[in-house]
């Protein structure tokens, strides 16, 4: 399925529907009163949130969303029908933003949540409203108030405890498959993974955690390199990160240097991601190679005064260290 995390629609409420003017005909009744009834509200245009929506793909195939007027008044004092609201549905994590002015409008973060883009508007009233002691025949009623009509921007951040973080090709997807439930692509070459992957996990007495994968990153991200920095927004509402690392690779020369490329791309992104507590760690020591390069990176790091974790995500060594290390840091939150 396509990822898509930004959006653009038009939402255009109904119009009220108008007030009636009318006089009751009754036999025998030679001059009747005003019985012209009450217009109906427009139906609201309404974003929820519905858990099972993992993307706002729908979205952007179905840009304008329109609600129905309300119906119009009728004599003998019937009010017009109230229309129904159009319910867009959104995943969870979604930000509703106006189009034109980026102000944000609203933040839904829980499962049914939801919020009125564009409210309808009401009936205009029936003539039978207007009479009087001095007007008794009253031949005006009122027009609906017109429905609410704007551009929005949706803008889907996922809701994350954990991101991970590193190159391309390190084992991020390989780790989030072994310890959740996630089955994301893997692959021996970089950019295997196109779109964030999330990812629950349950360990020892701790609370439940969700885990957020996301495509590897490289030197230059924020200027556009590989895939770019736009899906760190997915892990901005994370509260540690996993930060991995892998020696093996052809290119390898030096783990710290890795390590400072990583935390630069984030610092590009937003400050506020480079203050997140990291978890930092070493996969793939099931390889000769990277045991017999442990040791002098594990040093550069410890210098640097960062403890730094080994494990591998293929065999799992180590990896129960790694888990516990997070769940204390997002117990101590
Ligand atoms: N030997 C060994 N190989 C591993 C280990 N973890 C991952 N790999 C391999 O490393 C390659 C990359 O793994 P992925 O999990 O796809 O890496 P990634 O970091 O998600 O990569 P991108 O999505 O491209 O950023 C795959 O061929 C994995 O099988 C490990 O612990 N040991
Ligand atoms: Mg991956």
């Amino acid at each position: 399925m396509k990822f898509i995390d930004e959006v653009k629609i038009f939402v255009k409420a109904g119009d009220g529907g108008k007030g009636c003017v009318s006089f009751r005909r009754e036999k025998f009744v030679p001059r009747g009163g005003p019985d012209g009834g009450d217009g109906g509200k427009g139906g609201d245009v309404i974003v929820r949130t519905l858990i099972s929506h993992r993307t706002l793909l729908d979205l952007q195939y179905r840009q304008h969303h329109v609600a129905k007027h309300g119906g119009h008044g009728k004599g003998s004092n019937k009010t017009g029908r109230n229309s129904k609201d159009v319910e867009i549905s959104v995943p969870v994590g979604t930000l509703i933003l106006d189009a034109d002015t980026g102000e944000l409008l609203a933040d839904l973060t829980t499962n049914g949540q939801s919020f009125v883009v564009a409210r309808g508007g009401i009936g205009g009233r029936g003539n039978a409203r207007f009479a009087t002691s001095t007007r008794q025949a009253p031949r005006y009623a009122q027009d609906g108030i017109k429905g609410e009509e704007r551009r929005i921007r949706l803008e889907l951040k996922l809701l994350a405890d954990v991101g991970i973080i590193g190159l391309p090709n390190v084992g991020k997807s390989t780790f989030i498959s072994k310890v959740s439930a996630a089955r994301p692509k893997i692959a021996d070459y970089p950019f295997t993974t196109l779109v964030p992957n999330l990812g629950v996990v349950k360990y020892g007495n701790f609370e439940t955690f969700v885990i957020a994968d996301i495509p590897g990153l490289i030197e230059g991200a924020h200027e556009g390199m590989g895939m770019g920095i736009r899906f760190l927004r997915h892990i901005e509402r994370t509260t540690v990160l996993l930060h991995i690392l892998d020696t093996s690779r052809e290119s390898f020369e030096n783990a710290w240097h890795d390590y400072e490329t990583i935390n630069r791309e984030l610092a590009f992104f937003s400050p506020k991601l480079i203050e997140k507590p990291q978890v930092v760690a070493i996969n793939k020591i099931d390889l000769p190679l990277t045991r017999e390069r442990m040791k002098k990176a594990v040093d550069i790091f410890e210098n640097n005064g960062v403890k730094v974790w080994c494990f591998s995500a293929a065999t799992g060594e180590g990896v129960q260290a790694v888990i516990y290390e997070i769940a204390k840091k997002l117990s101590v939150k």
